[in-house]
This record gives structure tokens, sequence and C-alpha cells, in this order.
């Protein structure tokens, strides 16, 4: 019988470290994915007070913080080998639980979201968590020096924790030459992440090739004339068109979900998408035609070849007044169309951010392959923040000029934006 229901968003490696601790004990738990918006109703807070995944709903507990999770599971048999038959085991398997997360967990946190749009980037702050997670990985290549485990000669709870805790690091910035500099935690890791139990649960794990990055804002513009403004949009392009390295960055922001936590999920179906009628409009043709062309000759090709195998969404996000300063506003939508990899073939945005700091909006427009809001995008694991409002075709012709004004980034109040391509 399962121990509960764990609670978080898909690939979570913190849901691993739970379960894969269930698994050493032959024990296991059920999962159920759960929108980041209902972790703030009245009724998850009283239960779940941080308003944070993962937790665990069971008739016996109600848990939150994923390591009293893994403990749950690592002690629900007597004497499990997993924490220790000593005193003195014990007390070292609670020190690296601790230490995963003190000196980890928090710091890789700080570290990994703010590249990835999830959190507002603060060089001083994102530096300050470099060291201090630099200075524990340094502390941990010592200890494993010459061992292969961190307590005893088997996985105890402390291995669990540890390496759940390295994976945000491991596939979004560890890159090789950093790697190559805590050469026993690289080969620790990568010895246990191999291991059949924490395979099940991690899913294959790919080393970080392109560390993310932060990709510095550029500079508020003062309202400009049109030629100004163009010229801006290019220079976006080009940072998106060489657009590798955004590329790889947004999938190694979506592989961290994709390949993170829950049992390792069969090999994704084709989209559905690539089941509908054709269309005279060829995704990739429409974004050639957007890079290479002002416009002014872009969109009158757009409005030619759209036919109803594509739709137009009006998106807008959701939490306007909460935004501050422009440059942030514009990481969140970099956050997003990190996350909206999946949808890559299917879809071209332009949002942009209207106004001043601390008094600006997200809006922007989406063309998007069939009549519906796909799953590639609804998955997003930000969707809900955004509304995304389709546009009739029978309103298309008194939208255009508004359509035109965002794709050419001509919106009265525009300081900044970013193109989905
Ligand atoms: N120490 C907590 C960290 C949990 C945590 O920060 N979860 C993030 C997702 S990875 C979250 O729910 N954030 C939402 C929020 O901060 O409102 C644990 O190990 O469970």
């Amino acid at each position: 019988m399962a121990l509960g229901v764990l609670k978080s968003y898909p690939n979570n490696p913190d849901v691993a470290k739970a379960q894969i601790a269930a698994a050493y004990n032959d024990l296991e738990f059920d999962f159920e994915a759960l929108p980041m918006d209902q972790t703030k109703t009245p009724e998850y807070l009283a239960k779940f007070p941080m308003g944070k995944v993962p937790v665990l709903s069971s008739p016996t507990v109600d848990l939150f913080e994923s390591s009293a999770i893994g403990y749950y599971a690592a002690s629900a048999k007597d004497n499990s080998p997993l924490l220790g038959l000593t005193h003195a085991d014990k007390a070292l398997i609670m020190q690296w639980v601790m230490f995963a997360q003190a000196e980890l967990s928090n710091h890789i946190r700080e570290w990994v979201a703010p590249l990835r749009g999830v959190h507002p980037y603060l060089k001083p702050a994102v530096d300050t968590a470099i060291e201090r997670v630099k200075r524990a990985l340094g502390a941990l290549n010592s200890a494993l020096q010459t061992k292969t485990y961190l307590v005893g000669e088997s996985v105890t709870y402390a291995d669990i924790c540890i390496v759940t805790t390295l994976v945000r690091l491991y596939t979004n910035v560890l890159d090789k030459p950093l790697r190559d500099q805590y050469k026993n935690v690289t080969r620790y890791y990568t010895t246990l992440i191999n291991k059949d139990k924490f395979k099940k649960y991690l899913g294959d794990l790919p080393l970080c090739e392109t560390p993310l990055k932060y990709m510095p804002p550029k500079k508020e513009k003062k309202p400009a004339a049109a030629a100004e403004k163009k010229k801006q949009k290019q220079k976006q392009q080009q940072s998106d068109a060489p657009k590798q390295k955004d590329k790889e960055e947004a999938a190694a922001a979506s592989k961290e979900e994709e390949k993170e936590g829950q049992p390792k999920p069969a090999p994704k179906p084709k989209s559905a998408l690539d089941s509908l009628p054709p269309s005279k409009l060829k995704m990739d043709d429409w974004k050639r035609m957007y890079s290479n062309n002002d416009t002014a000759i872009a969109m009158p090709w757009l409005w030619e070849h759209l036919d109803d195998g594509y739709s137009l969404w009006r998106v807008d996000y959701k939490y306007n007044d909460e935004l501050t300063l422009v440059f942030m506003s514009n990481n969140l939508i970099g956050g997003f169309f990190a996350r909206l990899e999946r949808a890559r073939k299917y879809a071209f945005g332009s949002m942009i951010v209207t106004g001043t700091n601390n008094n600006n909006a997200i809006s922007g427009y989406f063309l998007i392959r069939g009549q519906e809001v796909p799953e590639e995008v609804y998955d997003a694991a930000d969707f809900d923040s955004y509304t995304f409002t389709k546009v009739d075709p029978s309103q298309y012709d008194e939208k255009k000029d508004e359509i035109f004004k965002y794709m050419a980034w001509e919106v009265d109040g525009f300081a900044d934006g970013k193109i989905f391509k």
C-alpha cells in the first residue's frame, strides 16, 4: 500500500528524494501533479502553510519539507539501513541531510532560479550563492576522496538527499570545467544516478553542457522613432537567432523539468498537432519571414498565409500589479519562453513589457498551430499566470493594426520584449 500521495509539479527532484527512499524500503508513494496556483488556496495553506511543493498527504500525517517526507519513507521500516545502524552513523546521516538542505539546496536554488527567470536576478545575491555552493562542493569533494557512499558501505538516506539535491546543479549550471574541479563529487553523483532505484525516479539525467546564463537586460528604451525600435528588435532577433545558445538554455531549463523526478516517463508520443490537416502556413517559413524581413513585409505575408490551421491569441500576464523593474518583467517572459520549449515547433509569440519601473505590464500575441491552446503550451509550469484570449477570425481586420504593433514592438509605452521563435 502506498505511504500517501506526494503532490508537486512533475519531475521535481525533491519528490524523487522521497520516492527513492521509499523504494529502498520496498515501499512507494502515489503521485499527483499539482498546478502551482493550487498551492496558495486557503485549503492548501491550512495543511501546508508554506504554500510550497512537494508535500505529502496521507491518512496518518500531512507533511511539507521534502527531507521530512523522505525521512518518513526511510524510517517506515524498523531498523532500515537507510538511517544507519549505529548511533554514530545515524548522526552522520543527519549531518549530511542537514548539509544537503542548508549548505547546498538553498544556495543552489538561489543560483539557478534567477537564471531560469523564476526569481529576479540580482548579481550580488547570485554570486554569493555560487560561492556558497562551491564551498559546500569543496567540502563534499574532500569527504568523498576515499569513499563510494557518504556513510558506511551502502546507500543511506544521506546519499539520497545529497544526490537529489545535486540534480539542479548538474543539469543546469555545472559544466565540464566546473565538474572537473569537484571530481569526487562528480564520480559519486554519476555513480548514484545510474543505480536502478535512482534512475527509476530521476530518469536519464543529462550532464550540463551549456550552463544557464543570465542575459543582461537591454538598456531601457526611451520612446524612440520606429527605426530605432526596429534596430532594437533586430538586435533581439540576432540574440535570439544565433539563438542556439538561447535554445540550449531553454532546453536545459526544460530538461530539468522533463528529466528530473517521477517514474521515468514513457517516450513522449508525437504531438497531436502533427496529425492536424496541413495548413498552407508553415511555422518555419513564418519564423524565417519574420526574422529576415521588416515587419511591414512579414505581416502581410502572415495574413495572406493564415488559415484555420492556426489561431491567434492575445496573451496577458495576470499579475501585472506585482511587477517591479522592467528588466525583471522581461526576465519573467524569458522564463515563460524557456518552459515553452516543447511548443517551439508549433508556436510563435511576441511578448512585450510596456511601462516603466514599478508600473509596467506584460502582454503579447501568439500564433499557435490548431484552434486550441495545445498541451505543449498549457503544460508549461507558469502557463496559469497568463490569460490566453483567442482572436476570432472575424476580428482579424479590426485587430490587424494592434497585432502589427506587437510584432514590430511599436506598442505605446514599449519598454522591452522577447520573441518566442
Ligand atoms: N525546503 C523545501 C523547498 C521547497 C520549495 O522551495 N519548493 C518550491 C518549488 S521547487 C516552491 O514550491 N516554490 C513556490 C513558492 O515559493 O511559492 C523542500 O525541500 O521541500
